[in-house]
């Protein structure tokens, strides 16, 4: 029998999603945890490891494609640009550079929950790219979509870079993509980026890189829990280790505890127990390739028209229509 214990109240879903990530069996915390100040900085760093090939690869196919790109994303009545997770929009930039040189009519909507990278971005455009009309979007992808549901009077276009889909399960992909597929008409597109199937040494590098900012973007999840929580995760005390399945493209990284601790995270009111090498899952990092793409393109109800890649096929960017 279990104990009868009234379920703790927590103050954030924060703070409730690390109480049961750290009390269920095995261990699990969500990545989408990562992104606080510092892990944004980490990530920002992260994109210019010569071992993490994503960033760059998904920037030369846009800036090889863009004119096709732009070809597929312009109509006679122009179109809106729903860019979900904009981040600094380095990448996006190329696209939103060549549009306006074109001069095609079209307004851009980054979509992010944090206004503050909200405010960089259009601060930024509006330095760079004068004479874009952009539209920022706070608020969760969900709710978001739920809003530019009804909105029909020009073709929509949504951007999903970055190989972003990869942090999801299969089942939360599907959800995910179910949900961009509803809220768009006949003529509206969805790009999204893909990270492909390769050598898996290459995909295990990207996860490892050498001088440890991989590691030390996994561990700031420890400490964000520390600081936040008051807790007293020892962060030596952890091992960051990345796997990768090739069979089923996925990679996934691990904080793994070197020995038998227990860590205090007072907030919570809690003492976490960790056998000696127990895990804590942190995050998926799911490969695709052409048949796992057009799978889930089927279970979502979208049809894939078109795919851009580089010369290695390491990365892959698609373009589906509503099915
Ligand atoms: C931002 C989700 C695409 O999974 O490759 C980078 C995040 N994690 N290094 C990825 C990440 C570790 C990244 N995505």
């Amino acid at each position: 029998m279990m104990n009868k214990i009234k379920p703790p109240e927590f103050d954030t879903q924060f703070a409730a999603d690390i109480f049961h990530g750290l009390t269920t069996y095995p261990k699990s915390l969500s990545s989408k945890y990562f992104y606080d100040k510092r892990g944004d900085e980490l990530f920002q760093q992260i994109m210019h490891l010569p071992e993490y090939y994503l960033t760059g690869k998904e920037f030369s196919i846009l800036q090889e494609y863009k004119e096709q790109i732009g070809l597929a994303f312009t109509s006679d009545k122009g179109f809106d640009l729903i860019e979900l997770g904009a981040g600094d929009g380095k990448k996006t930039k190329i696209l939103l550079r060549h549009f306006l040189e074109e001069k095609f009519s079209f307004r851009y909507l980054p979509v992010d929950i944090s206004d503050n990278v909200l405010l960089q971005l259009s601060a930024s455009l509006k330095e760079e790219l004068p004479g874009i009309a952009v539209e920022p979007q706070q608020g969760m992808y969900r709710e978001v979509l739920d809003r530019l549901t009804d909105y029909k009077e020009r073709k929509k276009v949504i951007l999903f870079l970055g190989s972003n889909i990869g942090n999801l399960s299969q089942e939360e992909a599907v959800s995910f993509l179910k949900k961009i597929s509803s809220s768009m008409s006949s003529e509206d597109l969805f790009f999204m980026g893909a990270d492909q199937k390769k050598n898996p040494q290459k995909v295990l590098d990207a996860y490892n890189d050498k001088t440890g900012v991989t590691a030390a973007f996994n561990k700031n999840l420890l400490t964000r829990i520390n600081r936040e929580l008051d807790a007293n995760f020892d962060l030596d005390a952890f091992l960051h280790w990345p796997v990768y399945d090739p069979e089923t493209g996925m990679a996934k990284s691990f904080l793994v505890s070197k020995k038998a601790q227990t860590v205090q995270i007072n907030s919570l009111n809690l003492e976490v127990e960790f056998a000696a090498w127990e895990s804590i899952h942190t995050e998926i990092s799911q490969k695709y390739d052409d048949t796992s793409i057009a799978w889930l393109a089927e279970e979502s109800g979208l049809k894939m028209i078109r795919s851009f890649s580089d010369s290695e096929n390491n990365f892959k960017n698609y373009i589906f229509q509503k099915s």
